[in-house]
This record gives structure tokens, sequence and C-alpha cells, in this order.
């Protein structure tokens, strides 16, 4: 019986014995994949180095809103998390932000500012980081836990400020003293039970830590290897795309670009803007170009300046440091409280807590130089064996 020759299925089956001996053919989809993959990390690495090019004055990245969803997130309070598991899980929380140093003009021209911020001066900062967003309470608890014998400012002193209208009844009547203008002095609050002993942190890993006195900040900045910024150097990171202007992202306000107070102080608030305490960090789209979170809003944040009335004979206030951005209980009018914008400031002892102060931490710009190589030692050269060659001269 003739043997028929089927000539598809000896194509088949030649294919087949060179995929076999070359990998299987899952593997080579995959090292295309993987190809491919690095192809386009490469094409975006070269993107920003272009858009770092011209980009000079202002900050490196520009970031669209980038809310997770909270099943992703870790929470602290589940036992069996690992530090480490929760921090990861955080990690996009922890981004700085390159800000090329330049000139930019602050302060105003009244010399009756009643927060000091005249006069109206050029000044220069060099090249830093500063933290995308104010430092969140997940990442507090971790600086916490690892830190475990410290004990922040609230916790020492046993009580801290909070507004007496996010107060329980109970708080009220046998925890706080009435404050000035709608504060109290609440016992027991510190920052995770931060509306005194029946509040906690539940749905809040992602809200800036609070209770946070200027020692406990700079700690925590210390802790990372990092620092709080100056007041100049925050100031400009707001004013970043906007220099002069009002608010980070320009001169007219926007509604759900901030947390701020809205309506009368301190009965009520309507929290048009959603949030009638803090707010996550980013529930917001970022201020301004450069990808800065709740610059202005939501809490004030602690700089590393010393408070100064600069008058026309400017009189250092040693004891107090100066506080950026204004906050959830300050509004746009000024009609309750601080007005927000970029140039505002306020000063506070060092010790102080309350429930809208909270930081951001910095980092000095350390340009990185490339250590220089130095080329392998050229070949030796071959010893020449004279004796061998005064025998071989002989033989011949
Ligand atoms: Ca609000």
């Amino acid at each position: 019986m003739a043997l028929k020759i089927n000539l598809p299925m000896i194509c088949v089956a030649a294919i087949t014995v060179f995929l076999m001996s070359r990998g299987s053919l899952a593997d080579a989809v995959q090292n295309l994949k993987d190809l491919e993959a690095l192809q386009e990390k490469e094409m975006m690495k070269q993107q920003l180095n272009a858009e770092k090019k011209g980009l000079r004055q202002r900050a490196h990245r520009i970031v669209a809103n980038q809310t997770t969803p909270e099943d992703r997130f870790l929470h602290p309070y589940m036992e069996d998390n690992l530090i480490r598991d929760v921090l990861r899980s955080y990690s996009s929380y922890r981004e700085m932000i390159l800000v090329n140093g330049g000139k930019f003009i602050m302060g105003t021209n009244d010399p009756y500012s009643p927060t000091g911020e005249y006069p109206l001066r050029h000044v220069s900062v060099n090249s830093f980081y500063l933290d995308a967003n104010p430092v969140i309470n997940a990442d507090f608890w971790a600086f916490l836990r690892v830190r475990k014998f410290y004990r922040t400012e609230s916790e020492k002193k046993g009580w801290s400020w909070v507004v007496d209208l996010f107060l329980s009844n109970e708080t009220r009547q046998y925890y706080s003293v009435p404050g000035a203008r709608g504060w109290a002095a609440v016992k027991k609050t510190t920052w995770n039970s931060p509306e005194g002993p029946d509040s906690n942190l539940e749905n809040r890993w992602k809200h800036p830590a609070v209770h946070v006195s200027w020692y406990d900040a700079r700690t925590f900045c210390e802790f990372h290897h990092k620092r709080l910024p100056t007041e100049a150097e925050w100031e400009y990171a707001a004013k970043i795309a906007v220099t002069t202007h009002a608010y980070p992202w320009g001169d007219k306000w926007e509604r759900r670009r901030a947390n701020v107070w809205q309506g009368k102080w301190p009965t009520e608030n309507k929290k048009v803007d959603g949030y009638s305490i803090t707010s996550p960090v980013d529930a917001y789209v970022p201020q301004n170009l450069a990808g800065f979170y709740d610059m202005i809003g939501n809490v004030w944040e602690w700089t590393s300046s010393l408070y100064l009335e600069r008058s026309v004979q400017p009189v250092p206030q040693a004891s107090m440091a100066v506080l950026k951005g204004g906050s959830y209980v300050d509004s746009v009018s000024g009609e309750v409280n601080y007005v927000v914008r970029n140039g505002q400031r306020m000063g506070q002892k060092q010790d102080y807590t309350a429930g809208h102060v909270g930081f951001r931490c910095a980092k000095d710009f350390q340009t990185v130089t490339l250590k220089k190589t130095t080329p392998p030692p050229p070949p030796s050269k071959p010893k020449i064996r004279r004796r061998f060659h005064r025998k071989m001269r002989d033989e011949l």
C-alpha cells in the first residue's frame, strides 16, 4: 500500500519541530510583550526628558487626578497587616515633586498687613523636593508604629483644639472647655481621636494627619530624612505656574478645588464642597500644573520659618512658626476666619496642636553626579624570555 504524502501535514510537523527546538510559542509571545513594554518605557523616559527641558522654571511632573478605589488600601486597624504592607498600599501618597529653583514675588505693599506679609519683594529659592500632598494618617500611623516610644505633643498635653460644632454631646459635656471663636479645648484628643475620645480614624486614612505640633512634624520629616519646607519654598511651590496670582490655579476662585468653610461660623457648615471637617488629600484635582494637592484649604501646614511681623522695623517672634495655606475652617471671602490664598500666613507657637493643622515635608535637591569610571589598565606587554631566544638563536 502506497503511503500518501500530505503536504500541509508535513508543513505543520516541520513548524512544530522548529518551534520545539526554539522554545514554546507562549514563550515567544511573552518575549515580544516584554520587548514592547521595554520600548514603551524607553519612549516614556524620552518624553519625560523632553518635558523637563521645556519646563525649566516649573516642576517636572504633571499629574492627573489619580483617585484610587478604597478597597485597594489596607487599613492599619486590621491587626494582621504589616507596616510595610500598609505603607506599600499608600505609596502613591508619598510622592515628592522636584521644584526647580528661581525667583518670585512675595508679600504685599500694605505696611499694616495684619499677617505681617509686608513688604512686597523678590525672593529666590534653590531647587528642592516637596511632598505632593500633606502627610496622611496612614503614614503617621506607620511612623508611630516604628517609633513606639514617641509621644506626640497632644498626647503629652492630654488635650487639643477642636471646632466645637464637631463634638458629640457627651464630649462637649464631659471633656471640653470652651475656647474663643467657636473652638474648644478637648481632653483625650490626639491624631487618632481627632474630635475627642469617642472619635477615630475610620475612613480617614487618606486624610491629612492633624493635631500634630511643629515638633511632631519636624520629627516625622527627620525620621524620613526630610525636613519642613521654608515659608518661601512653600509659597513658591504654590505659585509655581501662576506667579503672583491669588490661588495655585489662577486669580478666579473655582469650586471643587479646595476644602474650605461655607456657612455661618461657627454654628453652620453647609459643606458645599462635600466635606465639613478634613477631606482626603486627593479629594480634588491637583491645584496647580506642577501636581501639588491641597496647597490651600483642608489643613494649615507647618513651615520651618519663624513668624515675623514684617512691619517697617521687623521684630522676630522667636517662639512662633509660620503656617501656610488656610484650612477647612477658613473661607474664600474672609467672612469666616482667614482668607484662603497663596500668600496667607498664620503664626502659632511650636507646641500648638489643633484639628485643622497638618504638614508636608521637603528635601534638598542634590545634583547627582555620575562617578567617573576609570578605564581599565592597558594589557601589559608579554615579557621577553631572553634566555629562550638566545637558545633558539644558538640552535639556529
Ligand atoms: Ca468644607
